[in-house]
């Protein structure tokens, strides 16, 4: 067996060059394509930076534990690599080397650092969903946004005036950007989106928000936030919802409250009074739980 066994080519210098061809390769395909907004968001969507009064906490949180990982990362690899090295088999070696155990030092940095670890992430993340999903501020705006089998209607509850979608027939064309729905939100303003759905469960996520809630048939959820950043976002159901559940898509636009108002007056002008209730739900079965569906 051991006559089988080939010696280790010649010194650390030919594993070193092709240790760095690997990285050099690996960090040209990490890098590529990488701009700075990129690395500062931790490769979440670029425009999340400062979009709602959210997204910087959600972003630190996870950076700081991308960057806590990555040290634990570097130290046990470097500690891998370095053993591999530092304790092969040399050429004139036979049989097992010899077998160490108990290193009391290590075995304590091995207990304390994890815990210190674990620590550290329970309390970041408490801090950051006390300032986040915990927010309860009283929105000076109250929007409804409800789902329904495959678009969106959005009540606009402060000013009593609604706007109801149909689905995006996306067809391949330009021309179906035009026919995405466009929820408003003023900027710089508590905003309260209050959540639901007509028929079965979907999900409301506008990816650059950072943040994602279920709407589920017969339950409420909400939002609270402020929009700091004007401009164009995309959204989408998040929730496989049925056939045409990738149409279920719509856009946000963040303005200045002056426009915000212009465009609810602009609603309320085209006759769209009132919000749209529960009476256009297409199930109520969470309403008779006996009668059908399961009880909750
Ligand atoms: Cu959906």
């Amino acid at each position: 067996m051991d006559s089988q066994n080939q010696p280790v080519r010649s010194g650390l210098s030919a594993w070193a060059k092709r240790l760095g061809v690997l990285g050099a390769l690996g960090a040209v395909a990490l890098l590529s394509g990488c701009s700075k907004e990129h690395w500062e968001v931790g490769f979440l969507p670029p425009e999340s930076k400062g979009a709602t009064t959210h997204t910087d906490d959600y972003i630190s949180l996870w950076n700081g534990g991308w960057i806590a990982a990555l040290i634990v990362g570097f130290v046990t690899w470097g500690l891998l690599l370095w053993c591999v090295v530092a304790y092969r088999r040399r050429k004139h070696e036979r049989g097992l080397p010899v077998q160490l155990a108990y290193n009391m030092p290590i075995e304590i940095l091995y207990t304390v650092v994890p815990i210190i670890l674990v620590v550290g992430f329970f309390f970041e993340t408490v801090k950051a969903i006390e300032q986040t999903s915990n927010d309860d501020t009283p929105g000076e705006v109250v929007i409804e946004v409800v789902g329904k089998q495959w678009a969106w209607d959005f009540n606009y509850v402060t000013e009593d005036v609604h706007y109801s979608s149909t689905q995006v027939n996306l067809d391949g064309t330009e021309a179906a950007a035009d026919k995405v729905p466009v929820l408003y939100l003023p900027s710089n303003t508590d905003l309260e989106i209050k959540l639901r759905s007509r028929d079965v469960i979907h999900s409301f996520w506008v990816p650059a928000f950072l943040e994602k809630r279920d709407m589920i048939p017969g339950r409420e959820s909400s939002l609270h936030f402020q929009a700091l950043k004007e401009g164009k976002y995309m959204g989408k159901c998040a929730e496989l919802c049925g056939e045409f559940h990738s149409e279920m898509i719509f856009d946000v636009e963040v303005v200045p409250m002056d426009a915000y108002i212009e465009y609810t007056d602009s609603l309320r002008e085209a006759g769209n009074t009132g919000t749209l209730g529960p009476e256009y739900d297409r199930t109520d079965w969470y309403k008779n739980p006996h009668e059908g569906g399961d009880d909750e």
